[in-house]
């Protein structure tokens, strides 16, 4: 009893927890807490820091720098590679700090427009994934489920929703139905349903930690 209810809890704490983690935009602080945006160290610090993160479409970009001191703009590649300021693609950013919400996938060029900046090495290029929102559950991989998309009462539904979904726990398998805590249960079932793949593996991985 104690440990199956056990289970209940861990697995939604895994699963929200990857949701959570990997749904979720992240603001991203360039250049790290230490040196920020600035004429760096080394004409290869902001592409040594940039190949360290993981950026993707919806995070910030938060460049820090002294007021007065610096600018921001996104460019070309042409302009980045050159430190050309003549056509920014995007507004020339002058107040500290910056902010900048990455808006597409793929490649996206900032330099510091004030002179000699860039050409000392304030210049960063960054490769922005896909959003990563959850995307719809493949349903080759699924266990049929029952067909109840509405969360219901929580005294009933709290065995049959989470039952279907865990196709590696072998736990719930021999538990009395209905002594899953009520909050978990329905914590569990519309986060399961929802999302899908991702769930999924969150299951596999709290079973594993978990032996069963
Ligand atoms: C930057 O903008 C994002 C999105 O508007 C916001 O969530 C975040 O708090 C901002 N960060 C700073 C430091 O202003
Ligand atoms: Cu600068």
């Amino acid at each position: 009893m104690a440990g199956n209810k056990k289970v209940v809890v861990l697995l939604a704490a895994a699963i929200f927890s990857a949701v959570v983690g990997i749904c979720s935009a992240a603001t991203i602080t360039v250049g790290g807490d230490t040196t920020g945006w600035t004429i760096p160290p080394s004409q290869s610090f902001y592409t040594t820091w940039a190949s360290k993160q993981k950026f993707k479409v919806g995070d910030s970009l938060v460049f820090p720098f002294q007021a007065g001191m610096h600018t921001v703009a996104e460019v070309s590649k042409a302009a980045y590679d050159s430190c050309s300021t003549a056509n920014p693609l995007s507004a020339v950013l002058a107040t500290a700090p910056a902010n900048i919400t990455i808006r597409t996938a793929g490649t996206h060029y900032y330099i510091c427009t004030v002179t000699g900046h860039c050409s000392n090495g304030q210049k960063l290029a960054i490769v922005a994934a896909a959003s990563s929102a959850p995307a719809p559950a493949p349903k080759s991989s699924k266990p049929k489920k029952a067909a109840s998309p509405a969360p219901a009462p929580s005294t009933t539904a709290a065995a049959p929703a989470s039952t279907p979904t865990v196709p590696a726990a072998k736990a719930p398998a021999g538990s009395t139905p209905g002594t899953a805590a009520p909050p978990s249960g329905n914590f569990a079932a519309p986060s399961a349903a929802g999302f899908g793949f991702l769930g999924l593996i969150s299951v596999a991985a709290a079973a594993a930690l978990l032996g069963v």
